[in-house]
């Protein structure tokens, strides 16, 4: 079950080793998913219908399935079902929506004016897992803000279920986001088809969505080797609670395991100032986990997690901190006292009726989050991850006999002449 630690006794190496997590040593993902890439590059759909017979266990005959059978597929879902994405779809709507921001034109020197204008990505691939868990959730958390966003061109991938389709929810989902084209492949050879570009598959300019450590390795590889970007490196999912001795050990519990259902390589990490709520929390995990369907893999995940007892909730922030979780629970009375100390996380989850489940589905916020300690430097997605801002300036003629000297002098001690010339033309004009 849950390993547990005393903060006090950990030295620095130690929690260095624990706030580690999915590192590929050998690399043993990096060198399938390095020729992975490379057969997609050099054999295009082929190497795709082949690596689904491979991964997916089914045969393909065509790589995407389009607006008629979507529409099929949707309409066969409960209208329960229908209404619960809808509602999911809408909050995520707001939330994201509200992220348009506007700035104002800064005039630096006297006739001279700089500003920023946004303009979305234009061609964007979406990356839809579908592995142990078909995640529609995930579709609406990247369809939505690349549809705010405006982007023109909207590529698809999802991997194939064993009747070479696309289940009913990721094709409701498809309808609401008013994309018609769906792409049957899933991990490192999707995220290689849409960067570089196959006979059936658009290349994107950037690549969005979670997914398993091939997914995410592939994702890494083809930044730094060609020119589509990622959004982040996404990879296993993982949450860490902060409790203090208020906290009802059943909701903690439920936490850990909502996280450990995700995936066997999942972690769950509870930091508590108290060592009995570590342990009734304990007995409840064991309790909740058997009446689980995904209980061998949550098992699994939480074999590879762990508990740490702190003096103080300040001593668990820094913890937290260090680990920089894609998803933060404080479940503390005090919680309000924390948010300013907490630097570095994914999304957090204030209180105890917050739980993480509610992130994930339908209360607004993106579900897209950096993982593995990414927390540290990239955020979440957000409606900015499909958009760049482009910086304008205009200078007046009264303007560049302003900043006309300030450029020259500067021109001339970098030694550029050419550079301080084409302010002294136009100062002379
Ligand atoms: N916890 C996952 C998102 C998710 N959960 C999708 C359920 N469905 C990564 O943030
Ligand atoms: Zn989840």
């Amino acid at each position: 079950m849950l390993k547990k630690y005393n903060y006090k006794d950990l030295g620095s190496e130690q929690i260095r080793l624990l706030v580690t997590r999915n590192a590929d040593n050998a690399n043993e993902i990096g060198a399938r998913v390095e020729s992975i890439i490379e057969r997609v590059k050099s054999e295009g759909d082929k190497a795709l219908f082949s690596y689904s017979e491979q991964f997916d266990k089914v045969s393909l005959n065509k790589l995407f399935i389009e607006f008629d059978e979507i529409e099929k597929l949707a309409s066969k879902i409960d209208e329960s079902e229908q209404k619960a994405l809808e509602k999911a779809y809408y909050n995520i709507h707001k939330f994201h929506l509200a992220q348009i921001s506007e700035e104002a034109k800064v005039e630096t020197t006297p006739g001279v004016t700089c500003w920023r204008e946004t303009r979305a990505i234009e061609k964007v691939g979406l990356y839809v897992p579908g592995g142990s868990a078909v995640l529609p959730s995930t579709f609406l958390m990247l369809g939505i803000p690349a549809k705010i966003a405006g982007c023109k061109e909207i590529v698809v991938c999802s991997p194939p279920q064993k009747n070479g389709s696309i289940n009913g929810y990721i094709a409701y989902c498809a309808l609401m986001l008013g994309i018609k084209r769906i792409y049957l492949i899933g991990g490192a050879q999707a995220v290689a088809a849409m960067a570089l570009g196959t006979e059936s598959i658009p290349k994107v300019d950037k690549i969005f969505g979670p997914g398993n450590q091939y997914v995410t390795k592939a994702k890494t590889i083809i930044q730094s080797t060609t020119d589509t970007a990622i959004d982040m490196p996404a990879g296993p999912s993982e949450v860490l609670v902060i409790a203090d001795e208020t906290t009802n050990p059943a909701f903690i519990a439920a936490d850990l395991l909502a996280q450990a259902e995700h995936g066997t390589d999942s972690q769950a990490i509870l930091v508590s100032t108290s060592n009995k709520i570590v342990e009734e929390t304990i007995i409840e995990l064991e309790k909740q986990l058997t009446l689980l369907p995904r209980a061998e893999i949550a098992a699994k995940a939480i074999a590879n997690s762990y508990a740490i007892i702190t003096e103080n909730v300040d001593e668990a922030m820094q913890f937290s901190n260090e680990y920089a979780p894609e998803h933060l629970i404080i479940q503390t009375k005090d919680w309000e006292q924390l948010v300013k100390k907490i630097t570095n996380a994914g999304s957090v989850f204030l209180g105890e009726y917050t739980p993480e489940s509610a992130g994930d589905y339908a209360s607004g916020t993106n579900h897209t989050l950096p993982t593995s300690g990414f927390a540290r430097s990239y955020s979440g997605v957000s409606l900015e991850s499909f958009l760049k801002k482009i910086t304008f300036q205009h200078i007046s003629k009264a303007g560049i006999k302003n900043l006309g000297p300030t450029v020259e002098t500067l021109a001339e001690l970098e030694g550029l002449k050419a550079h301080a010339n084409a302010v002294a033309i136009r100062m002379r004009d």
